[in-house]
């Protein structure tokens, strides 16, 4: 099967003129008939993939993997605590306990996740060592708090002071957990290293006051974030039962692969959501998406979504384009 693989991976290498090295790896620049590959690219959801844009450069600059890259990238989310939709910080479910959703994908076409995951300061990292010491892709609750402890991460308490205050406001108001109560800022990050190679991660604390025990798109491979090393990467945020019920980052890959732009991709995917699924006025969703040209976009059903691209050494924050 390998030899198969291998002996494909140097006919086509053959007739499109690279070459390979022995390892089967490709280490050309790709470049695509739209634009070409020229150094890292990075695109992250919100205002604060700012700063976890730029840890994710530094690691890229620095030689590391694009793996290494987009978990050091949303670690920082994860450990702020003015960030009250991710990690430390999050707003907790309707009984007041923090529980966090992630996942992350590679080039290699692996993956690995952790959901409603209690007390673990960094969930992308469990996700990591899930994909990378376990055969499974997905690791939920007790089983999952169990791994990270065996695996050395300790436990800590993630409800903030701010967080808890908010919490019990709510509480006084409402008993009944609100299905979109609270900011909409999962960090979603795609990047593209050295050789064009893709990876991608996803972490939240999920939707405010959620009932016990509900997950949402964020840990879903192809929900919450979709890479494929031959096509690229997308990932989302905001309300994730709409991107649940459409596989929504699996599908704006999908749109990609047809040869769809990384905005057209995202729009259409959105698209998809408004015309199969009853909205309410205030329900949003952002995807973001890259190409392995280094293509990237934002876009969000409603106007508020932005979105974080750093390329050739400049971080910026861009308004997305929206549906509505
Ligand atoms: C979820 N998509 O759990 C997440 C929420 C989110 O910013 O994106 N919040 O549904």
């Amino acid at each position: 099967m390998y030899n198969r693989r291998k002996f494909l991976l140097s006919s086509l290498a053959a007739s499109i003129g690279i070459s390979l090295p022995a390892s089967g790896h490709k280490e050309y620049r790709y470049r695509s008939d739209r634009s070409g590959f020229d150094g890292p690219v990075i695109i992250s959801t919100w205002e604060h993939g700012l700063a976890a844009n730029l840890a994710a450069w530094k690691k890229l600059t620095a030689g590391k993997s694009v793996l290494d890259a987009v978990e050091a990238g949303v670690m920082v989310s994860e450990a702020d605590p003015a960030v009250s939709s991710v990690g430390y910080g999050g707003f907790p479910d309707s009984q007041g306990e923090v529980t966090l959703d992630a996942c992350i994908m590679g080039p290699e076409g692996d993956a690995g996740s952790v959901a409603c995951l209690k007390h673990i300061l960094h969930p992308i990292s469990v996700a990591r060592l899930v994909m990378e010491k376990t055969p499974h892709v997905m690791l939920v609750g007790e089983g999952a708090l169990k791994f990270a402890v065996e695996e050395g991460f300790q436990k800590t308490d993630l409800l903030t002071p701010d967080a808890k205050k908010a919490w019990e406001k709510w509480k006084q108001k409402s008993m009944v957990p609100d299905d979109f109560n609270g900011g909409h800022d999962t960090i979603g990050m795609i990047a593209l290293g050295a050789g064009a190679d893709v990876a991608g991660a996803c972490t939240t604390s999920g939707l405010s006051y959620k009932l016990p025990g509900r997950v949402g798109d964020s840990p879903i491979i192809g929900a919450g974030l979709f890479v494929d090393n031959e096509v690229g990467g997308a990932a989302a945020t905001g309300h994730g039962e709409l991107v649940m019920k459409t596989l929504g980052s699996f599908l704006v890959v999908e749109l990609m692969r047809t040869g769809l732009s990384p905005e057209a991709a995202c729009r259409s995917a959105l698209n998809r959501i408004a015309e199969k699924i009853p909205l309410k006025p205030d329900y949003q969703v952002g995807f973001i998406a890259i190409n392995k040209g280094g293509e990237t976009a934002g876009y969000g059903l409603q106007k508020s979504f932005e979105y974080a691209v750093m390329k050739e050494g400049k971080n910026q924050l861009f308004k997305a384009g929206s549906l509505f």
